[in-house]
């Protein structure tokens, strides 16, 4: 089933990072929906993994969760 976690990340700068963000998402839940606001750096992804995998991808490729 799947959930919304949202999240701030906060070098999350231009649409490069929007773009790796959602690869590394995709890379281990193919149907998540990635929704991005630059503007205030947060994230909500609708995906079946855990809240904690989201995170733990999200940090392997670079990023910092505020
Ligand atoms: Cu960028």
């Amino acid at each position: 089933m799947a959930m919304s976690v949202k999240l701030n990340i906060s070098d999350m700068a231009c649409s490069a990072c929007v773009d790796t963000i959602t690869k590394a998402v995709k890379n281990v839940d193919f149907s998540a929906t990635v929704d991005a606001d630059l503007q205030s750096k947060t994230v909500s992804i609708d995906t079946t993994q855990s809240e904690d995998d989201i995170k733990s991808v999200i940090t392997e490729a670079g990023y910092t969760i505020a």
